[in-house]
């Protein structure tokens, strides 16, 4: 969790300074989510990301230079820097990929779900999503026929209460999302996204059922984004007194805290693990900018078209 919180944090001091060109939209906030869903799972496993999905990258255990390098734009990133922030893809380590489409994910997500049903891998598929998205039409085909397939696939929807600036109760019309797996007959679970542990309790659930052919689950997160939704939102929609109830709650320091209370880890190696997470940042870093740009020629490679 550490580690994409700084990484979330250098990636908005290379916006800042104009290092990295065009849009991003950070994780910082929502740690547990991903990291308590890739904790539930194998590294074999899929998942498929959303446009705010460098947590999802770095969790699924994407190495950290080739990240920062891609988001930087470089020849060196995972997917030699003509992914970028929004088409994040890692499939070294089964991430299919960050999306700009809102709800592009759903579609992917089931695609790689029956693909390993049908070759009987038995692999399951965690489909990111959040609020907003939840109410785009590719959301309700998806886990309609997902849950008719029975498809091992798990609908993670990461309710951080706004899309852009939208509230979930301006644009909603239920207050829990999951509510609507009952009409794919399908099971949810309502699970608190600032605690890493229960998140990765309500996957593990989840990708079992998947696991052994009993077809998709809806995992809700409460969840909370810590900056504006990208770099030239200044929040107007939402309250301070909000913001920092929220951060209360953060998901690192409760989790350190109870770490340290419980004897798991001592206050030295706490700050041991936060200086490490801290060093790997800043190294990326300095790969991504030490790292060429692409060549003009292969902006012609890698088409499918
Ligand atoms: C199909 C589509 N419609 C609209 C947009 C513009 N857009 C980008 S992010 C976003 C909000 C998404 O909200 P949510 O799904 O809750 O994710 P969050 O940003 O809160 O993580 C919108 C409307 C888009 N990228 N794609």
């Amino acid at each position: 969790m550490r580690h994409i919180r700084y990484f979330e944090e250098k990636v908005m001091e290379l916006l800042q300074e104009g290092y990295i060109k065009g849009g991003s939209h950070l994780y910082a906030g929502e740690e547990a989510c991903a990291v308590g869903a890739m904790a539930a799972i194998r590294p074999d496993d899929y998942i498929t990301s959303t446009h705010r999905g460098h947590g999802h990258a770095v969790a699924k255990d994407g190495d950290l230079n080739e990240l920062m390098a891609e988001i930087c734009g470089k020849a060196t990133g995972c997917c030699k820097g003509k992914g970028g922030s929004l088409h994040l893809a890692d499939l070294s380590t089964g991430n299919l990929g960050a999306n700009g489409i809102v709800g592009g994910s759903f579609g992917i997500a089931c695609g790689a779900a029956l693909s390993s049903k049908m070759q009987k891998q038995d692999k399951v598929v965690l489909c990111f999503f959040g609020d907003g998205a939840a109410n785009t039409g590719i959301a309700h085909e998806a886990m309609n026929m997902a849950a008719a397939w029975k498809l091992p696939v798990v609908f993670v929807c990461e309710n951080n209460l706004y899309g852009m600036s939208v509230s979930v109760e301006r644009a909603t019309s239920v207050k829990d999302l999951s509510v609507r797996a009952k009409a794919y007959d399908m099971p949810a679970i309502i699970a608190d996204g600032m605690d890493v542990l229960a998140v990765k309790e309500a996957v593990e659930k989840a990708a079992k059922t998947a696991r052994k052919g009993d077809g998709p689950t809806f995992v809700e997160l409460k969840t909370y984004r810590y900056f504006g939704h990208s770099r030239s939102d200044p929040r107007a929609y939402r309250t301070k007194e909000e913001e920092a109830e929220w951060k209360s709650r953060d998901a690192i320091e409760t989790f350190e805290k109870r770490l340290i209370e419980n004897g798991v880890i001592t206050e030295e190696e706490a700050k041991k693990i936060d200086q490490e997470a801290l060093d790997d940042i800043n190294k990326s870093e300095e790969f991504a900018k030490a790292s060429p740009d692409p060549k003009p020629e292969a902006l012609y490679e890698d088409l499918f078209a």
